[in-house]
């Protein structure tokens, strides 16, 4: 890759990347010392150490690190592991890592959800109707139950679920029937959540399992723990607490800064800080000192999966993805960022520097050089988050030299599972019926989620070409995280975007007012993928699992170790997933063919990688197309 196009304009300030909002702040002067990853990527060596990058390179011990090379009989580790063992194991440990992420984000969902439950914390529980439901099908009979009752009984079954040593989860009980035997024959259903973690961790410890496959189930095993466990439990506790999301029209793009108001950014992952600050931001106490320094009130936006939690349910909008967050703060006119858990870069800290930005850390697990760590409670939720929204008020009066460009964009997002069925149900509301129908009778092809990071490694807008790529042909598409937000700056999450479906997809959607690439939501949302796609097997018509479903999943820029977590819950799930630019275990055949091909025997779907818009598209409408023959859908 020629990284050094990036910096055509040449004032080192300004480099020449993906998005032109990132462009445009990076070559104004108050943005000049600010440096980015897109300039970190450039600094160093063009690629990546590419043992590393295909999976090979061994450091479990201390007699290496060993660099393995597949094939050559000296270049075995020390210890005698192959290529094979080794990539497995670090393959393995990736998912070990995105898992964990997930499953403590869960579990604080669903410890503040006890805590609220027991009217320790300022939340609510505002969705009763969904508690139930949930209890339902927890096995927990809703009748007769208060609502904090039974919010206690079902935050102490899902807390529990964590520390589970035996028996399996309770939410894969939702997944079809064939998929629940498919797990239990294989011998990876998850017994608990964290338990999958661990044995992940001692099974990829020198000298332990050294048998490629077998160290691949436990992989498995690990990644449905987070799918459908400490996802799906954060996602569906969250909805409780805070709302399941509704169509909700708001803006994304770093031209939601404002003026003439304190801008405050909240960065990271759990909603719980998120949702303190939005309450806190319009208490009339903060409204009222934030007058007093000259600012008409405090202007709260989103950065990565925190953005996207509080624009599916509060409609707040969102500053920028991943690959924008230095970007966002080269303005100059942030007062605060406000960050908790994950895909934070160290470089925020810098970048912040530069400007009067305070950087402020929430979480006891993630601190960060040069940030302010004021710790979030959630048992007194509002007043930590006033105390932050403080530090904002006080730097406003210091701010200096700035630019907010005009970038943004208008989008429709809130596509909860709940709400498809409500909105494509026709007369069906509460049905997959008519989705079913029409993937049926062809006006929509098939399904696809692209989701995921951005990444400053790929040059390209993979996922806005491929989106484009795939509507024209009549696929829906589902995007979460980064992804959903880069498709939200180029215009494709509104109905307008619907001029550029087939003709197929525009008239079943037309009908509705949906756009033609629905937003559901953040990265621990793709357990409402899981769900959406276990509805349509359910409602018939479409085969006996997910497995049979015209549908596929891809993450062309993947950058986050979650990611390749949810990817191998899609693919163990029946579902296939397309990684891009690069899949982590290439320095291994034996591992790589077994990604790609022995899943498939096993798990009736696999891994791929790709790396361009075309070479993505053109895989996923062929699996699509595949997957409808099999179906006999097309003649
Ligand atoms: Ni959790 S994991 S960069 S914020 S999507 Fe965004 Fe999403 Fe990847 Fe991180
Ligand atoms: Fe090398 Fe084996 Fe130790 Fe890995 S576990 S570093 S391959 S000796």
């Amino acid at each position: 890759m020629d990284t050094s196009k990036r910096f055509e304009k040449g004032n080192g300030g300004c480099p020449s990347i993906q998005c032109e909002t990132n462009q445009d702040v990076l070559c104004q002067s108050c943005a000049s010392g600010v440096v980015t990853a897109a300039h970190r990527v450039a600094q160093r060596a063009a690629e990546p150490c590419l043992f590393g990058k295909g999976g090979t390179c061994c450091r479990n011990c201390n007699m290496g690190p060993c660099q393995i090379i597949e094939g050559v009989d000296q270049m075995i580790g020390v210890c005698g592991a192959d290529a094979a063992t080794v990539a497995a194991r670090n393959f393995a440990r990736i998912v070990a890592g995105g898992s964990s992420a997930h499953m403590d984000h869960g579990r604080g969902m669903a410890l503040a959800f006890l805590a609220t439950a027991r009217g320790e914390t300022p939340y609510e529980i505002k969705d009763a109707a969904k508690l139930r439901a949930t209890a339902q099908r927890l096995g927990i009979d809703p009748a007769d139950k208060a609502t904090t009752d039974l919010a206690i009984e079902v935050g102490t079954l899902l807390v529990n679920q964590f520390g589970q040593q035996e028996g399996g989860l309770a939410l894969m009980k939702r997944a079809p029937k064939a998929r629940q035997e498919v797990w239990a024959k294989l011998g990876v259903a998850p017994r608990g959540i964290d338990r999958e973690v661990v044995e992940l961790m001692h099974r990829t410890h020198m000298g332990v399992d050294q048998d490629a496959a077998n160290l691949l189930f436990q992989a498995a095993r690990c990644a449905l723990a987070d799918g459908w466990g400490a996802s799906m439990i954060a996602t569906e506790l969250s909805d409780v607490m805070f709302g399941t999301p509704v169509p909700i029209r708001t803006k994304v793009n770093i031209g939601v800064l404002k003026e003439d108001e304190v801008n405050v950014t909240v960065h990271g992952h759990e909603p719980v800080v998120a949702e303190a600050l939005a309450m806190a931001a319009n208490d009339p106490e903060i409204v009222a000192e934030a007058k007093k320094v000259g600012a008409k009130g405090v202007n709260l936006a989103g950065v990565c999966c925190t953005g996207n939690e509080i624009l599916m349910r509060r409609g707040l909008p969102i500053a920028g993805s991943f690959v924008q967050q230095e970007v966002v703060l080269a303005t100059g006119a942030v007062e605060a960022m406000v960050v908790d858990v994950q895909c934070i870069m160290q470089g925020v800290s810098p970048a912040a520097g530069q400007f009067h930005t305070r950087l402020v850390t929430t979480s006891e697990k993630a601190k960060i050089p040069g940030a302010r760590h004021i710790a979030f409670d959630e048992h007194r939720a509002l007043d930590s988050a006033k105390e932050i929204l403080r530090q904002a008020i006080a730097a406003y009066p210091e701010r200096g030299k700035h630019y907010i460009p005009v970038h943004q964009m208008d989008v429709v997002a809130g596509f909860s599972h709940e709400t498809i069925t409500y909105m494509l149900g026709g007369r069906f509301r509460g049905s997959y019926k008519p989705l079913n129908d029409n993937i049926a009778n062809g006006r929509i092809r098939g399904v696809a989620a692209i989701v995921g990071c951005d990444n400053y490694r790929v040059l390209e807008e993979v996922h806005i070409e491929l989106a484009k790529e795939l509507i024209a042909n009549d696929v829906l598409v589902l995007v979460t995280g980064c992804a959903a937000t880069g498709m939200g700056r180029a215009g494709l999450l509104t109905p307008e975007a619907l001029s550029m479906a087939g003709d197929g997809l525009k008239e079943v959607l037309e009908a509705v007012g949906c756009p033609p690439v629905l937003h559901m939501g953040s990265c621990v949302d793709n357990s409402r993928i899981l769900i959406a796609a276990t509805e349509m097997v359910l409602t018939g018509g479409l085969g006996n699992d997910i497995s049979d479903l015209p549908a596929v999943g891809c993450a062309p820029q993947w950058m986050s170790e979650k990611a390749v977590a949810i990817g191998q819950y899609f693919v163990s799930s029946g579902a296939s997933v397309i990684f891009g630019p690069s899949f982590p275990t290439t320095g291994s055949k034996v591992v790589t063919d077994y990604c790609f091909r022995e899943m498939e025997n096993l798990y009736g779907a696999h891994w791929d990688v790709a790396q361009t818009s075309n070479e993505f598209a053109n895989k996923m409408l062929d699996h699509i197309n595949a997957k409808r023959k099999a179906l006999g859908l097309d003649k």
